[in-house]
């Protein structure tokens, strides 16, 4: 009998695009091999499979290379045992592709300010600004109902949310004083979900020749 074969996940704990990943994963019940690393230091098996050299990275059967993390999500879907993430909506999509194109660039200079040369007069504040302007968007969604596409969380929830963490977590204190119940309230849910202090634990760097580390972490 062949033994069974676990997908491999190259993952990044801090990364909120390894994280919607592991998410997915995590809530429809797909079983990985997960290799955690940091991205000062990838590990020649991952850019051997993958050349861009970002994580996600899923690899099936040796062979299969998933690099994209909304894909990794789509793989969860279609390969669960349990299917509580279905396939997005269109206009599911529509809002991820503004949060993966418009929402994270300005989170990316409003987080790393300082390593953005300026070529305009922006400042730091400026850009939570820009970056506000799609809170407002989700708080507007979520002032009707529980989740930002109806009263169940979907794979629009997860692909975003990691994203919305990362904003609230550039200034705490300024996030924790602004004006966004609702949307504080979304964010909460799934920071203190199981799923997400699964997702969030800390595993040691993988090292070729380590004994395989399974994910979803058992639960102890
Ligand atoms: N479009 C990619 C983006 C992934 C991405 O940019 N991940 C970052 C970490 S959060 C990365 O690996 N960056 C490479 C690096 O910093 O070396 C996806 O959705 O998976």
């Amino acid at each position: 009998m062949s033994e069974q074969t676990f997908p491999i996940l190259y993952s990044f704990r801090r990364c909120p695009y390894a994280m919607r990943a592991r998410m997915a994963l995590t809530l429809n019940q797909v079983s990985v091999e997960i290799r955690e690393l940091i991205l000062k230091n990838k590990p020649a098996e991952m850019l051997l499979a993958s050349p861009k050299g970002t994580v996600p990275v899923l690899i099936i059967n040796n062979e299969q290379v998933i690099e994209e993390s909304l894909e990794v999500m789509d793989y969860a879907v279609t390969h669960g045992t349990n299917s509580i993430l279905k396939a997005p909506t269109n206009e599911e999509l529509a809002l991820i592709c503004e949060n993966d194109n418009v929402f994270k660039g300005n989170l990316d200079k409003y987080k790393y300010f300082d390593r953005f040369p300026q070529q305009t007069q922006q400042t730091q504040q400026d850009y939570r600004t820009h970056g506000e302007v799609f809170l407002q968007q989700l708080e507007q969604r979520l002032t009707t109902q529980d989740f930002l596409f109806g009263n169940n969380q979907s794979y629009g929830d997860i692909a975003i949310f990691p994203f919305v963490r990362q904003f609230a977590h550039v200034d705490k204190a300024w996030f924790d004083g602004a004006d966004y119940p609702h949307l504080k309230q979304w964010l909460d849910n799934f920071l203190q979900s199981s799923a997400f202090l699964n997702v969030m634990k800390k595993i040691p760097c993988w090292q070729i020749g380590d004994a395989p580390t399974y994910f979803p972490l058992s639960e102890e």
